[in-house]
């Protein structure tokens, strides 16, 4: 059998023999190599990570299966976050395999309709306020330091080290560390946790090299970028639509430590990388997933080389959570009736 990820990757992680080894089939994420896009953007090599085929759908698996075990290793009976829909979602999943009281609080009206379904399915107790983000972990931190709720967002340390086993199993699969990895940025934890998971297995001795780093945030809600917090952030990548990031200087580390960047793209850009991701590589990643290669066609467009480069675009959720953004930006279905003259002259048009 596979080894899950508390076990594969054990002497990384804060596992100690009183840590109770959990799963429900994250990480181990397929890393595909582009087939059409990689030729059109003149890249050496360009491969998708997909994080939306862990068990709830994102990359947040990694981090919550950690954070979770942790959680009961120190006898918490309750776990609470605040999310834009895929940590909620996760927390909900561990919390529910562990059979914990789950309190998620979501910024009402601005979560994804399949990430909202899957906590409601899991059981957890949602709370949808009439803010944003930003708002909903302003409350979580106070609530977290007055009870004993275990905090299960990336401000959880448990959760950057499970997310940092991504980096590992790219290192593995690929025998070294790509020249470039690009990456949506929302609160920050993902591309701190990527950073860090490079960074260790350097130190580690399993990798020569590290990538260059390139985060990119949605124009509305780009705090790191302008370098100052968006009061009132917008993107229709609902996922990132964070204006005060929690990991603000892990991002800016990674990016100045790798000589990478953090840039941002618009939402129009956003729509069209997620539409050619599903429609050159039949990747569907959801909006916010779609801002790795929305920045990596950003700077094709601007001139730059990566001939002979190696690529990583992390993919990191599923483009099932957000149905409702599928439908807005594309075709609606050619309703007939069940006539098949009428069906085969419909058919025969194209
Ligand atoms: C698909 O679920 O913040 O920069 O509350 O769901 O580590 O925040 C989600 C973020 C990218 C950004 N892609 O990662 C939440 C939440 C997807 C995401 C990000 C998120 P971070």
């Amino acid at each position: 059998m596979e080894l899950c990820l508390l076990e594969k990757y054990r002497e990384f992680l804060p596992v100690t023999s009183q840590t109770p080894i959990i799963t429900i089939g994250e990480a181990n994420t397929p890393l595909v190599r582009s087939h059409t896009l990689e030729h059109e953007l003149a890249c050496g090599e360009l491969y998708f990570k997909l994080e939306g085929c862990n068990p709830t759908g994102s990359f947040k698996d990694r981090g919550m299966v950690v954070a979770v075990a942790k959680a009961v290793e120190e006898k918490n009976t309750a776990i609470i976050c605040a999310s834009t829909g895929n940590t909620s979602a996760s927390a909900a999943a561990y919390g529910a395999l562990c059979n914990l009281k789950v309190f998620v609080v979501v910024p009402k009206g601005n979560i994804a309709m399949g990430k909202l379904a899957q906590a409601m399915a899991y059981g957890a107790k949602i709370l949808a306020i009439d803010d944003n983000f930003d708002k909903a972990l302003e409350f979580v931190r106070i609530i977290t330091q007055k009870h004993p709720i275990a905090l299960v967002n990336s401000l959880n340390p448990y959760r950057i080290e499970g997310q940092k086993t991504a980096s590992f199993e790219i290192v593995d699969v690929l025998g070294a560390a790509p020249d470039y990895l690009f990456i949506p940025v929302g609160n920050a934890g993902n591309i701190t946790a990527y950073w860090r998971g490079f960074t260790h297995y350097k130190q580690a001795g399993r990798v020569e090299d590290t990538p260059m780093m390139m985060g990119f945030e949605a124009e509305g809600a780009a705090a790191i970028v302008k370098d100052t917090i968006i009061g009132n952030p917008q993107t229709v990548a609902s996922a990132i639509r964070i204006g005060n990031p929690a990991s603000w200087i892990g991002a800016t580390t990674a990016r100045d430590e790798s000589g990478g960047t953090i840039d941002y793209v618009s939402d129009d850009e956003i729509i069209n990388a997620y539409h050619l991701l599903a429609r050159k590589e039949g990747i569907f990643g959801e909006p916010a997933s779609a801002a790795s290669l929305a920045g990596l066609i950003k700077l094709h467009n601007n001139g730059y080389d990566f001939s002979n480069k190696r690529l990583v675009c992390i993919i990191t959720g599923s483009g099932l959570k957000d149905p409702d953004t599928a439908i807005n930006n594309a075709v609606p279905p050619i309703e007939l009736p069940a006539d098949l003259n009428i069906l085969e002259k419909e058919i025969l048009k194209d």
